[in-house]
């Protein structure tokens, strides 16, 4: 077998409690592959998943997925071929413009992307960028704000996937434009923090194509027999480098076509 299971169903619990009081504690811990060295992506997904399930059992709802490591620099840069993916909780939601408040995160980072809000369920194995466009509503730009549970942002693939995917917030802004209404690859994106350009940046960074990013989706959670509901919101990943951000930074994305995205960090 490729991946045997190693870990109990004990182990994954406690893995799953010891990440996510780390993210609602703003406390970093060291990367959990140190204690279990062996942790394959399929047990790295079941911490996730039970994350997710401890939120749920407390009535948090999840509102949507994101993708993660979908530029091939970034990939590269973390020695794998393949993306991950985390889910986004409703409390992760920003408003333009708002106040993200540095007491409740570690060291967070930002990034820009282009969303997609589904009005089709989708489900894999199979799905291609053809299936993606013809389920979307609408895009609209987005920025995601990641924060790593790990001391320095330092872990392997498996250590981050059980950790959500380094998912903590989002900020959705601009305006929503059907699907077919501009070409996602040659959109371009400039970043300023505190009013300086910081990065730049265009939507073919993302696997080609953001759409392409919605469709591994798709086809990544078809292998635990999962679907991508109607009226998910979808993150397809970083269009530039992440940005580390500090108390009292002011972060503007511009993008072509799509409008701007504003936060500021307290
Ligand atoms: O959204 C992302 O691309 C980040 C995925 C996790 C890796 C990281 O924290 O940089
Ligand atoms: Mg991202």
């Amino acid at each position: 077998m490729a991946n045997p299971k190693k870990m109990t169903e004990q182990q994954i619990a406690e893995v799953a409690e010891l990440l996510e009081n780390a993210e609602l504690n703003a406390q970093d811990v060291v990367k959990v592959t140190d204690k279990y060295p062996d942790m394959s992506f399929s047990e790295a997904l079941d911490v996730q998943w039970a994350i997710r399930a401890r939120k749920e059992a407390r009535g948090t709802r999840i509102v949507g997925m994101k993708m993660g490591l979908t530029s091939w620099a970034k990939m590269a840069q973390m020695g794998v071929d393949k993306p991950c993916y985390g889910f986004l909780a409703d409390y992760f939601s920003v408003p333009q413009g708002g106040e993200i408040k540095m007491e409740e995160l570690i060291h967070p980072k930002v990034e820009a992307e282009i969303a997609f809000m589904m009005d089709k369920e989708l489900s894999g194995p199979g799905c291609h960028v053809g299936d993606v466009l013809a389920a979307t509503d609408f895009i609209v730009p987005a920025v995601e704000i990641i924060d790593s549970r790990y001391e320095n942002f330092k872990f392997d693939l498996p250590s981050v996937i059980a950790d959500n995917s380094s998912s903590c917030r989002f900020v959705i802004g601009g305006r929503p434009l059907p699907v077919d209404s501009i070409d996602m690859r040659t959109t371009g994106v400039v970043m300023e923090k505190n009013g300086a350009v910081v990065e730049l940046g265009a939507g073919a960074a993302v696997l080609g194509n953001p759409a392409a990013s919605v469709a591994m989706l798709v086809n990544m959670l078809a292998e635990r027999g999962e679907v991508l509901p109607a009226g998910s919101f979808v993150m397809t990943g970083g269009i530039t480098a992440a940005v580390a951000v500090e108390a009292g930074d002011s972060i503007v994305v511009r993008y072509q076509h799509l409008g701007d995205v504003t936060m500021k960090f307290v």
